[in-house]
């Protein structure tokens, strides 16, 4: 007979879907389909894990261990090639070879010289962070700062708030003006979709607010084209208007926000004509944005990651989370804000991960701290000691990091020795001394979190894996003890480390066990009341409970105490726009995700973007381009060639593509190559959508 096995999609996406998956008597996946019992996932899944047996049975899945034979950098472009680049070995001479090289470099250069690189391949808890964590702590290597993503975001968030949580997705509904801020929702996070659809079929209004007119902004009421980089000043902007019309709650800002007082003084320099010079939106739509936000009940704000992806990331989230204490938004259902929800499920992480074993470690004391947005500066530049071995997995450096030129000749550099857990021969394949082959969420059992909405859930094991591949957490089990590592956690069973990983002082999690889980798939935070209104009598969990508008403790770093808006380095309001005028948002795909999926052959066809440069037509005729035309994009990092496009998705100044794999590109070269590894204003986040470019027609 054929079963029926309840999972959680891994990907890093806020929905974390229920899956069930039908296993056949031969335990093959013949079908997989959303669970109709998540009240989030509603039964249906995104395009991409739609179409997920295409990705697990793929013929192009990496089967078993296997180690360079010829020169780094020769691409596998189809699986035949792999033979050629890489020679099967077993898992037992794998081990040894990474154990042997990783000892000598600790030896010759301490065990900082071994660097871990992963981001979120995977996003369930124990494959994320977990094994892994105590592996490299035990050993004494660097450790990694994963900024790539959301660092800067959450940091200004809890700035603010205390906790990186928000409005409940459920409730959404029940809001009557929506602002999807920065919020790509039918690409990045479709299940919020239907919540707004059924808001606004009771009356909502819905605002996107993105300098790209996506699919999301072609559904909206209304759609803002902003300048990219210059949210922190819209929402300042908005709060001038709200103190000047006196359209704030003066109630709730009395007894739960501190620091409006500066903030009045503060505001005071963003009239709307001064802010609408800045974000490109008219002072007479700032203004009339406001009023209605402000004056409508509920009213909830959808900002998403896109807004801290440049350089003013800090001060944009700061800046935009202030809004819903002004006015007493969190007050209502389905009012408030929602970046993420992931600071509801604290979890034992110092259990699961383990910090305390680098005293264990020969260093004996804490490791240094690698940025992962510097990867390029890390491997080529940084000293002792300088990078030696550089394990990667749950991670595609090689499309995904910025500066990728530079990233590049790091991973060329023969004296380093690089070790790649993947499903797939991606770009970072292509440098890996080792590559390891890893499971999908298809082929073990992991516990789910999300950061789109507020069930626990298990993940169980469906399938065997597929050839010899092996997850994460078994992989660094292996070699722990293939290191002469005897502490008992490296033995764990998967088993015991959720159970470990449930025993956490978070409140919401009392009560939620491993078994309850496994018999009911999803189970929903323990809030203790049927609707979940985080702030809505304050108790913000800050040190005297209040919100923070003022936040000292950010001066620190080379914050404003309050939000000041500065203009990004590389924005067409600084003087590196003389030389390289259009602003480049190197965005991410619909159906794919990140750089995974793009090579699914059943999906490139959802994509015909791919590959193409989309212009304004002021920008394209200015420069005697039109919409077929082979096209040079460059500044002094790099260059790519891309299709010109003019679609109407960009305004005048602003260009826009989308990543993939480098070895997808015409040349081999990934979009990151225009891309900077400048930092962000605040937490080290990388600033991908602040980058300065030309556009030429490109020769033959
Ligand atoms: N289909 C699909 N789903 C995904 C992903 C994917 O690659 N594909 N990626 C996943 C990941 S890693 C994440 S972090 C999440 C969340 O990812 P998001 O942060 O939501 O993703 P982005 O697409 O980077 O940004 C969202 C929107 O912000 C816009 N944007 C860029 N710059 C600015 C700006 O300065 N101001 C404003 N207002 N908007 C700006 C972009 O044009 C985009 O439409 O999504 C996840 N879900
Ligand atoms: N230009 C530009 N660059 C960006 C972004 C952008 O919008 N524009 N977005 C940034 C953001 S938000 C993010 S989050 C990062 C994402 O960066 P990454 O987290 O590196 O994302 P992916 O490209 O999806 O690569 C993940 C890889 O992990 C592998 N994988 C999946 N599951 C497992 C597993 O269980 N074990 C192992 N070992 N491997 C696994 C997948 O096959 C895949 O190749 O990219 C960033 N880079
Ligand atoms: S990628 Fe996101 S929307 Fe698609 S199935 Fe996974 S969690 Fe759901
Ligand atoms: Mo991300």
């Amino acid at each position: 007979m054929p079963k029926t096995v309840h999972a959680a999609c891994s990907h890093d996406c806020p929905d974390s879907c229920g899956v069930l998956i039908t296993v056949d008597e031969l335990g093959r996946a013949t079908r997989l389909r959303g669970d109709p019992a998540h009240p989030v996932t509603r039964g249906f899944l995104c395009a991409k894990v739609a179409k997920y047996l295409d990705r697990v049975y793929s013929p192009d899945r990496v089967l078993h261990p296997m180690r360079r034979v010829v020169a780094k950098g020769r691409g596998v472009r189809n699986i035949e090639d792999a033979a050629q680049i890489f020679e099967r070995i077993s898992w037992d001479e794998a081990y040894q070879e990474i154990a042997r090289r990783f000892q000598q470099v600790g030896d010759e250069f301490g065990p900082e010289a071994i660097l871990p690189y992963s981001y979120a391949g995977t996003t369930a808890v124990l494959s994320y962070a977990s094994m892994d964590r105590r592996f490299f702590h035990r050993l004494g290597a660097s450790q990694l700062d994963r900024t790539i993503c959301s660092t800067t975001g959450g940091e200004a968030l809890i700035s603010v708030l205390g906790r990186k949580i928000g409005t409940d997705t459920e409730l959404f509904p029940r809001a009557r003006y929506i602002i999807a801020w920065g919020a790509n929702i039918h690409g990045n996070n479709v299940h919020l979709w239907p919540f707004i659809e059924e808001a606004r079929r009771n009356g909502a209004k819905l605002v996107v607010i993105d300098p790209y007119k996506t699919r999301t902004a072609q559904c909206a009421d209304w759609y803002l084209p902003i300048n990219p980089g210059t949210d922190g000043a819209l929402a300042l902007g908005m709060m001038h208007v709200i103190v000047a019309e006196n359209l704030y709650d003066a109630d709730y800002v009395k007894q739960h926000v501190n620091g409006f007082d500066e903030l009045v003084k503060r505001v005071h320099n963003y009239p709307p004509h001064r802010v609408a010079e800045w974000t490109g939106i008219s002072a007479e739509n700032i203004v009339k944005l406001t009023r209605e936000y402000a004056t409508t009940t509920p009213a909830v704000i959808r900002v998403n990651y896109g807004v801290q992806r440049c350089q003013t990331g800090g001060t944009n989230i700061r800046a935009i989370s202030m809004l819903p204490c002004i006015m007493g938004a969190w007050k209502h259902a389905g009012g408030g804000l929602q970046l993420s929800c992931s600071g509801a499920f604290k979890l034992n992480d110092d259990f699961l991960e383990r910090p305390d074993l680098m005293l264990a470690s020969p260093l004996r004391r804490h490791a240094r701290v690698v940025n992962m947005s510097e990867l390029g500066q890390a491997l080529t530049r940084l000293d002792n000691p300088q990078v030696k071995a550089i394990f990667v997995y749950n991670s595609n450096p090689a499309a995904i990091a910025p500066n990728h030129n530079a990233v590049v000749r790091g991973f060329m550099r023969p004296d380093l020795f690089t070790v790649v857990h993947e499903q797939f021969f991606t770009d970072t394949t292509d440098y890996a001394d080792i590559v390891l082959p890893a499971t999908t969420f298809f082929e073990q059992k992991d516990l789910q979190k999300a950061y789109g909405h507020y069930y626990l859930q298990m993940s169980n094991q469906a399938i065997a894996p597929i050839g010899e591949s092996k997850s994460n957490v078994e992989i660094f089990s292996e070699l722990a003890q293939r290191m002469g590592f005897t502490e008992p956690c490296f033995r764990e069973s998967v088993d015991e480390m959720i159970d470990g990983a449930l025993e956490s002082a978070n409140p919401w999690l009392k009560g939620i066990t491993r078994e309850q889980l496994e018999r009911e798939g999803h189970v929903r935070l323990n809030f203790g009341s049927e609707d979940f209104v985080p702030f809505a009598d304050g108790k913000f969990p800050t040190a005297d409970g209040k919100a923070r508008i003022v936040n000292e403790d950010l001066v620190a770093f080379g914050m404003d105490a309050v939000a000041n808006f500065v203009p990004p380095v590389e924005s067409r309001h600084s003087e590196q726009a003389k030389k390289f005028p259009l602003e480049l948002l190197a965005r991410k795909a619909d159906n794919f995700l990140n750089s995974s999926f793009c090579n699914v052959s059943s999906l490139q066809p959802l994509e015909p973007k791919t590959n193409k440069l989309e212009m304004s037509g002021v920008d394209a005729e200015l420069r005697g381009i039109a919409t077929g035309d082979a096209v040079r994009v460059f500044n002094d990092r790099g260059e790519v060639r891309l299709t010109a496009m003019v679609d109407g998705a960009v305004q005048p100044g602003v260009v826009a593509t989308r990543l993939i794999w480098s070895k997808l590109m015409p040349d081999g070269i990934g979009i990151n190559a225009l891309t900077s590894e400048r930092l962000t204003d605040y937490a080290g986040g990388p600033t991908f959508y602040s980058c300065l470019v030309e556009v030429e027609k490109a020769g033959d």
